[in-house]
């Protein structure tokens, strides 16, 4: 007789995909371990080599060419796939981009409507403490894939450049780090990013695509190798590097100006200047304006680009199609890779600036352009969900949904909003500490593992996707270097109470800007702020003078003693706790302050990807579809909408 656990085991590991037969053949290949009182193997379902010399075990039982002791030979013959990891399911990981935690139904929202994601919660796990390890784009999306801060990969920045301006700069995620991605890859499953990447392409030359998906474990890459923004549309103010672009233009004019004032000064006699300097002048002003208008003026062909695999597909991309283009490719991949394990990261452009969104869904929501934006991303989200339905994917795929950080503030035109709603945290996007920049969206739903309806809210962290999505695959994390998250599986399914987070490190850029400690024994959770941001105007919750929040310097207040919040009772953080209010004030702060020394001795040195150096805009450096720097092209993808 076959103990439940292993009953369980079995039938998790071995009967996946499209075996309906597979239940009695588990349990006669159990019977066939257990009476040989040897270990238990689980079922190779996800391995690739397996799976491409040998055929998965149910489908070749079912035609009857296989004895159970041949499959269990195979399995045990096999050490690589002989583990005792509970199952390997499929992973479909969907990350929307500047999306708020308040924006979304089942985080409190009843304004925009968001039925798919908010039913992958009712059947599935929600978090209510989801934190983001970084508040901007690259540096928590590099965390997100390593499973590291982003200060340990060089991926955060000492600049107020937080993150990569260019396709053409040499800045990236270094070769050396290993997204889970390449783990998955080695474990034998067929992996893809579909969607926004922004961490780097090149290193030394045009096509050494270094930094590109491909050399990060993915199988396959369609998308963006940047990320959206104002000038991929062309009909708002530019919106990189805005305040340096007037700086640069200004000057120019200025230049311009004085050129001519010498010229007419010299001709009328009223300076006995030397024609020499003036010609000098001009020089120097033509070579600045080159300098800096051959990056800035055609940011839209240098950045706003698609890919597929390491080849151009549109220069400049065509935003219209760009949603239903990823969508199609998306699904596409989940119905090509249905008969083998697969890893599908969908990387959305939505809801970032500037929200283009498809007619369909404008006017629809009572949020303007960036609720009509949130609508039609839910809609992706629930085609998506429909295709693993449809294909019968999904007891056997465990699918994810978050944000890469809290919705934008600052992103506003006149008097409309166009960036998320950060519920009830303060701040947003930019801000490293503030809950309202790093607490997300997060939900899991696995049909028949997690326990649906379930409300979690201890400390969590997107770096834990990392040991989950490898543990679950068979892999083993990474030995020679620190790896910050936590595998979520024993939390999710309810088997233990806390999370393995005591303390979280909230950084902006390399700058560390608050820590949160989850005081297991009573529950607590406390956060204490050692630098804030300077709102502009002050009270406003946000920078708007300025875009996004500095890290460092004028733009932001340094606290001694630290602000002290608890969250437990303040999420808000609006009451700062003191010593005089909060006995407790003095031993938290030493075991806060004893913790960062710690995470301090464990960060090493290394290569800065987001230096000034890293990340200008270099020539020969640019992605380019034609001859340099006659760089663009546009493959036809015109039936997309047909296809989803
Ligand atoms: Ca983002």
């Amino acid at each position: 007789m076959m103990v439940p656990w292993l009953k369980e085991h079995f039938s998790n590991t071995v009967c996946r995909n499209g075996c309906s037969r597979c239940n009695s053949q588990a349990t006669a290949i159990m019977t066939s371990v257990t009476s040989h009182q040897l270990p238990s193997c689980s079922c190779p379902t996800h391995s690739r080599s397996l799976n491409r010399t040998i055929p998965h075990p149910c489908a070749r039982s079912a035609s009857g060419h296989l004895s159970y002791l041949n499959i269990w030979l195979i399995l045990c013959l096999f050490p690589r796939t002989c583990v005792s990891s509970p199952s390997k399911p499929n992973f479909l990981l969907i990350l929307a981009d500047d999306l708020g935690i308040g924006d979304v139904g089942c985080y409190g929202n009843d304004t925009i409507r968001t039925p798919n994601i908010d039913g992958l919660a009712k059947e599935g796990v929600r978090l209510n403490q989801h934190i983001a390890a970084a508040a901007v784009c690259t540096p928590s999306r590099a965390a997100f894939l390593t499973g590291r801060y982003p200060i340990r990969s060089g991926m955060a920045s000492s600049t107020q450049q937080q993150v990569l301006f260019w396709n053409g700069c040499s800045g990236g995620l270094p070769p050396n780090e290993t997204t889970f991605a390449r783990i998955l890859q080695q474990q034998g499953y067929s992996t893809a990013l579909v969607g926004k990447w922004h961490m780097g392409v090149n290193c030394k030359t045009r096509r050494d695509h270094c930094h590109h998906p491909l050399n990060h474990g993915f199988d396959y890459f369609y998308g963006m190798p940047f990320t959206l923004l104002n000038e991929c549309q062309g009909t708002d103010d530019p919106e990189l590097a805005k305040s340096l672009q007037d700086k640069y233009w200004l000057y120019t004019q200025m230049i311009t100006l004085a050129v001519f004032t010498l010229v007419i000064g010299k001709l009328a006699n009223f300076f006995p200047v030397k024609w020499k300097i003036i010609i000098c002048l001009a020089i120097c002003g033509l070579l600045h304006f080159l300098s800096w208008f051959s990056s800035y003026g055609f940011t839209k062909y240098w950045n706003c680009i698609l890919m597929r695999n390491h080849d151009i597909t549109e220069q400049p991309m065509n935003l219209n199609r760009t949603a239903f283009n990823i969508l199609k490719e998306a699904v596409t991949f989940i119905k090509r890779n249905k008969h083998r394990p697969f890893l599908l990261f969908v990387s959305l452009l939505h809801v970032h600036t500037p929200l283009t969104t498809t007619e369909k869904f404008q006017g629809r929501s009572r949020h303007g352009l960036y609720g009509d934006n949130v609508e039609e991303m839910d809609w992706m989200v629930g085609r998506l969900l429909n295709v693993i339905d449809k294909e019968s994917l999904k007891n056997t795929t465990l699918i994810y949904f978050a944000s890469d950080h809290g919705g934008s503030l600052e992103a506003r035109r006149r008097n409309s909003q166009l960036g998320g709603w950060n519920g009830i945290y303060k701040g947003g996007k930019g801000m490293g500490g503030w809950e309202g920049g790093i607490r997300v969206p997060g939900i899991f739903k696995w049909s028949g593992v997690l326990p649906a309806g379930t409300v979690i809210d201890e400390p969590t962290s997107l770096m834990d996707i990392f040991p989950t999505v490898v543990h679950l695959a068979g892999g083993a994390v990474p030995q020679d270097r620190v790896i910050d998250g936590r595998t979520l599986l024993p939390l999710l399914r309810g088997s233990v109470r806390h999370s393995g987070h005591e303390f979280m490190f909230h950084y902006c850029g390399v700058f560390l800007h608050a820590v949160r400690w989850h005081q297991k024994d009573s529950g607590t959770v406390w956060k204490a702020h050692y630098a804030t941001p300077v709102f502009q105007p002050e009270a406003s919750g946000a920078c708007f003078r300025r875009g996004i929040c500095p890290c460092f310097g004028d733009g932001v207040t340094h606290h001694d003693p630290p602000l002290l919040f608890n969250l437990s009772q303040d999420p808000s953080e609006a009451n700062p706790l003191s010593a005089d209010t909060e006995p407790l004030f003095d031993t938290v702060m030493r075991r806060i302050r004893k913790a960062v020394e710690e995470h301090h001795k464990t960060l090493t040195p290394v290569p800065q990807q987001l230096s000034p150096y890293n990340n200008i805009w270099k020539p020969w450096l640019q992605p380019c579809c034609g001859t340099f720097p006659f760089c663009w092209c546009h493959e036809e993808n015109n039936k997309a909408d047909s296809i989803v």
